[in-house]
């Protein structure tokens, strides 16, 4: 397969592969606990990433939301700082090769390592008769997604550990099974701390995509004005703003409020707690508002730029899409010729 007309992936320090669902809006902890943190890699890692709408209709989609929402990360995503020319920016359902692999994967993994999945639990909730299968085999697909690249590292966060787990005991099994060493044991990067933000209605929560109300987020699309009303409007408590992490204890909404103040002005906690020593939360909350927009402004217009453009969009991700499916060709043929499958003449 050939990669003509686009410029070939550089070899570094491995090989990356990150993915993120096109289920709505983009919001701050996408960015803060995962585009942020890509944009970083792509220096020292091969990267592809991957808008992975196959896994976002594994719940109900509306067609017409999904075809805009993958236009909008894939324009959320160069706005931050990804780089699509360097690195590969693609659309699952445009490399076959992901949902071929995941079928072999179907096979491979063990329906006690799926039964022992925690997200799946928390998504199909009490009416687990009634999620979808694809739900169900959600982590097999995720498999393929990083092994059909032979990917070195993914970028996980503490609720994707699990799948990349599985993910390694697929890999294993499968080299183990047909007596080869097809696809390397792929190793988490893990995020730093405080990169988990929260709903700002309730600290509990993370920030969410689908989650219902609005207020509970700031989108990566928001303005100054919806920034502002949102942060004033974040859920906080009647005690003064806490001025040691030990003080975040039971009080989990000021701390993911100072969380992500300290995330967005990329500085340790305690310099931070310093800093704001003393404020009324009203303060605080003018001082993160001007922060966030101060991020988030410039992403915000060039996103707006970009989906003005949506032909400009679809061709980087078709850019993208050639240069996944060279990589991603060649070691679904590989798999196949191990698996025994008859090749194609
Ligand atoms: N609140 C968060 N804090 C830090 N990181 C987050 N991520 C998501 N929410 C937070 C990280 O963003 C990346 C892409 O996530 P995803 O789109 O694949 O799905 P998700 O984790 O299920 O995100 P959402 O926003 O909660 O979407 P919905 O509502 O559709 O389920 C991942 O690296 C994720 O860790």
């Amino acid at each position: 397969m050939s990669t003509s007309g686009s410029t070939p992936l550089r070899p570094l320090a491995g090989r990356i592969l990150s993915g993120i669902q096109p289920t709505g809006n983009l919001h701050l902890g996408n960015y803060l606990g995962a585009i942020r943190n890509w944009v970083a890699l792509q220096k020292d890692f091969e990267c592809l990433f991957c808008i992975v709408d196959l896994h976002a209709i594994t719940v109900w989609q509306d067609p017409k939301d999904l075809i805009r929402n993958t236009r909008e990360v894939a324009a959320g995503m160069i706005a931050a700082g990804v780089d699509p020319v360097a690195n590969a920016l693609f659309v699952q359902s445009h490399v076959p090769a992901h949902a071929q692999l995941a079928w072999v994967f179907n096979c491979v993994a063990r329906l006690g390592w799926l039964n022992r999945m925690t997200q799946f639990k928390d998504k199909a909730g009490k009416n687990r008769e009634n999620a979808s299968v694809g739900l169900y085999v959600y982590p097999n697909l995720m498999a393929a997604d990083i092994l059909v690249y032979k990917a070195t590292h993914v970028p996980v966060g503490e609720d994707q550990k699990q799948h990349l787990e599985l993910a390694r005991d697929i890999a294993q099994k499968f080299n183990i099974d047909f007596g080869k060493t097809v696809f390397p044991l792929p190793e988490p990067v893990i995020r730093g701390p405080g990169m988990r933000v929260m709903s700002l209605r309730d600290g509990l929560k993370k920030m969410s995509k689908s989650e219902e109300s609005d207020y509970s987020r700031i989108n990566m699309t928001d303005d100054r004005d919806a920034i502002a009303l949102k942060f004033q409007k974040a859920k906080t408590d009647p005690l003064p703003l806490p001025t040691t992490p030990a003080e975040f204890e039971d009080r989990p909404e000021a701390a993911n409020l100072i969380n992500i103040y300290a995330a967005l002005t990329d500085r340790a906690l305690p310099e931070v707690l310093a800093e704001i020593t003393g404020l009324q939360f009203s303060a605080f909350k003018t001082k993160l508002t001007e922060t966030a927009v101060a991020v988030l402004g410039p992403i915000n217009a060039e996103m707006k730029r970009l989906m003005n453009d949506p032909t400009e969009i679809d061709r980087v991700l078709a850019r993208g899409a050639e240069k996944a499916n060279a990589i991603a060709n060649d070691v679904l043929k590989e798999v196949y010729e191990v698996v025994g499958f008859l090749p194609r003449h």
